[in-house]
């Protein structure tokens, strides 16, 4: 029994420690209702559990990307397969319980591109933009589209100068004024700030999607063939229908860059739109990826935490962080 006690201490003492938090909380609410107060201080231990729960699932993220080969990146990999991962954990937590992904922003459209880049790019990436309604069949005109994509761009843009009447102006005149960015976005959400879009377009309606699941930011806007969507892939090229996206998800993993990935991938481009393609757009690898993760307890007290991380060099940062 000594010995025991003796190979455990630190791990009893953390016990003891946390019954006495515990009892601390359960003595400074007793009084009216034993009964309340004690399910009140279980919450607060359970709630504590499972952030700590989903936190240890962003380090394990953190962990598995810094072993991750850089070279390319595919759901084929361990960071692909987190939740089968996350679920063999839980079953040994016996109670709490942990789910979680990671994701590849790099599969997704960034929308801070729409400002990158010489005229082209800018071109090219509000022709991808506007691919990605259509993908999705969202319910919007031609004209209004076209407006929106504009307005967007003017949003990242530093310039105050507008073909789209979206710049300060604009904003300075609504009923709760703000300023227009002129820079990068800091979350995708924040498009919902942009003249001319709607909620539905971005969180979609009852029968259709809306862009959210397929927008990014911060990837600089190279798209990772390995892991975009269809929709995302059907924006690379009006010549990308639901057949060829199918057809380019089954070539995968594209483990080495190609010389032509217009053709590799069966994309008929103009010259222009290829060299776009080869230059500027197509990678089979990222720097960026997102964890979702979420602890839950028996009592139902859960804990959702995200985070972005950015792999430089084989060193892996967290430069986004959301407790909710
Ligand atoms: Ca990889
Ligand atoms: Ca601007």
């Amino acid at each position: 029994m000594r010995e025991l006690l003796k190979d455990n201490r630190g791990v009893i003492l953390l016990l003891v420690l946390s019954i006495i938090a515990l009892f601390t909380v359960m003595a400074v609410n007793f009084g009216a209702d034993e009964g309340l107060d004690i399910e009140l201080a279980y919450n607060f231990r359970d709630s504590f559990q499972a952030q700590d729960i989903a936190r240890s699932g962003v380090e394990a993220a953190v962990t598995i990307l810094k072993k991750d080969d850089p070279t390319y990146d595919s759901e084929d990999e361990d960071w692909g397969g987190f939740p089968e991962y996350a679920l063999a954990a839980s079953q040994y937590l016996k109670g709490p319980a942990f789910t979680g992904t990671i994701t590849d922003e790099s599969g997704k459209f960034d929308l801070n591109s729409l400002a990158l880049g010489d005229d082209k790019d800018k071109a090219f990436r509000t022709a991808q933009f506007k691919r990605l309604f259509s993908a999705l069949d969202i319910d919007i005109s031609q004209g209004e589209l076209d407006d929106l994509a504009e307005a967007v761009k003017d949003w990242v843009d530093e310039d105050d100068e507008t073909v789209s009447d979206a710049e300060n102006d604009y904003y300075q005149t609504l009923d709760d004024p703000y300023e227009c960015k002129n820079g990068p976005m800091d979350s995708p959400e924040e498009i919902l700030l942009v003249k001319g879009m709607k909620p539905e377009y971005y969180y979609g309606k009852e029968n259709t999607k809306g862009i959210r699941d397929y927008v990014t930011v911060g990837t600089g806007g190279k798209i990772n063939v390995n892991t975009a969507s269809d929709v995302v892939l059907m924006s690379l090229s009006d010549s990308v229908d639901e057949a060829l996206a199918e057809t380019i998800k089954a070539k995968r993993p594209f483990k080495q860059p190609s010389s032509n990935w217009a053709q590799t991938l069966g994309i008929s481009a103009t010259t222009e739109e290829a060299a776009a393609l080869q230059n500027k757009i197509i990678d089979i690898k990222s720097n960026v990826f997102s964890a979702n993760m979420r602890g839950t307890m028996p009592s139902g007290a859960q804990i959702n935490i995200k985070a972005v991380l950015n792999r430089v060099n084989n060193d892996v940062k967290i430069v986004y962080y959301r407790i909710y």
